[in-house]
């Protein structure tokens, strides 16, 4: 006798007038990622774990593959999950977590769990997401198995010491992109586009983008990537405080100013239309008044900027916003300074306590 699957569907996060994507005032009491890990204060990635199990809930499970956010959360005989967790080798985040969903389908099917299907989900960073394990990932989208696969991005390989990884943007310092006489930007190549190849490569499946300067959103589209029934692909951007080098308290911020200034486009892929939806942020700033909050972008000399900015507007024309003239003339390197030399307004009060 096969038993049915029964799956659960998490309730969507109030969106007001687009107010509440930034705030939150009352996040689920539920922690299933609980105080008491070791990462370093105004970890990105950690924030991002907290919100997206937060989203999750109880009734979930949770793998891991090595990165920051598997040696920080794992001393021996100390965890801070409440749910129950896995670490997979860095390239195996996919096909393991593949695995865990097949599993509890054929164990309910055939009467041997007894419970619901669970929220099951994978965390892995850049490294392994968009490099190392970028193989096993795309295999389980692509047999879309009942899973949610996210991407916290730091933008670099940050526990075996900030190494350069597909995601490191342009000019991003790290320890194997140093600048210098020779290569002066420190990293010539764009980033992968990662989000992008899982969405076109995968049209089955629900690919999303969100940040953690949007808590609704972040909530939301994970809860959407759980209630998806098959593979569904989150890819976060989640500052690394130690690798980025930026004041503590502005992590969140980052999480805001990366898609004002047009660096990072928030999206989401909706399998069933075919068709991107792109949010359309209220304000539009130059690059340099997200690059020169960071140490890591502090040698970009003029022209380097000018070509990040270059790039932020033809993201803006992608997402189906108009490049304000003041944001098309500082294509020019000639309107910029050196970046260290370069003005920049100060954070907004958010009302956060900023
Ligand atoms: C096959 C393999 N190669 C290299 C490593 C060494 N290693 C451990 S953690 C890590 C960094 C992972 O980077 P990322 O996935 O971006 O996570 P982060 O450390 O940034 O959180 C590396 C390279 C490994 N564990 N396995
Ligand atoms: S090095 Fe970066 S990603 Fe790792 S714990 Fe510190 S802030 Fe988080
Ligand atoms: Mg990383």
């Amino acid at each position: 006798m096969t038993h049915d699957v029964v799956r659960q569907t998490l309730p969507l996060l109030e969106e007001q007038d687009g107010r509440d994507l930034y705030y939150l005032p009352d996040l689920p009491e539920e922690d299933p990622y609980a105080a008491g890990h070791r990462t370093c204060a105004g970890c990105g990635p950690a924030i991002q774990y907290r919100w997206v199990l937060k989203a999750a809930g109880q009734d979930t499970v949770v793998a891991g593959p090595t990165g920051c956010m598997y040696v920080a959360n794992s001393t021996y005989l100390c965890t801070p999950y409440t749910v129950p967790w896995a670490h997979t080798p860095i390239a195996s985040g996919g096909s393991f977590t593949s695995g865990v969903a097949a599993g509890y389908e054929a164990m309910i099917r055939k009467g041997r769990y007894p419970g619901r299907y669970p929220n099951i989900l994978v965390m892995a960073g850049d490294g392994s997401a968009s490099d190392i394990g970028i193989g096993s990932i795309s295999g389980a989208l692509y047999r879309n198995h009942d899973a949610l696969f996210v991407c916290y991005d730091n933008e670099c390989y940050a526990n075996t010491g900030i190494q350069t990884s597909p995601t490191t943007p342009y000019a991003g310092m790290t320890t194997f992109t140093p600048f210098g006489k020779a290569i002066p930007e420190g990293k010539k190549l764009p980033p992968k586009n990662l989000a992008k190849m899982m969405a076109e490569g995968h049209p089955h499946c629900y690919v999303a983008t969100t940040t953690v300067g949007y808590p609704v959103d972040l909530m939301n589209k994970t809860r959407k990537g759980l209630n998806h029934v098959g593979a569904a692909f989150l890819h976060c951007y989640t500052p690394c405080q130690k690798g980025w080098v930026y004041q503590t308290s502005m992590t969140v911020e980052l999480g805001r100013r990366v898609v004002e200034s047009g660096l990072w486009p928030v999206w989401e892929y909706d399998p069933h239309e075919r068709a991107y939806h792109y949010f359309h942020p209220p304000v539009q700033r130059p690059v340099a008044d997200y690059l020169a909050m960071q140490g890591r972008f502090g040698h970009m000399l003029p022209e380097h900027v000018a070509t990040m900015q270059a790039g932020a507007n033809r993201n803006w024309q992608a997402i189906g916003m108009e490049v304000p003239k003041a944001l098309r003339d500082l294509e020019d390197p000639a309107r910029h300074q050196r970046l260290a030399d370069e003005e920049y307004s100060m954070p907004l009060n958010r009302g956060v306590g900023a």
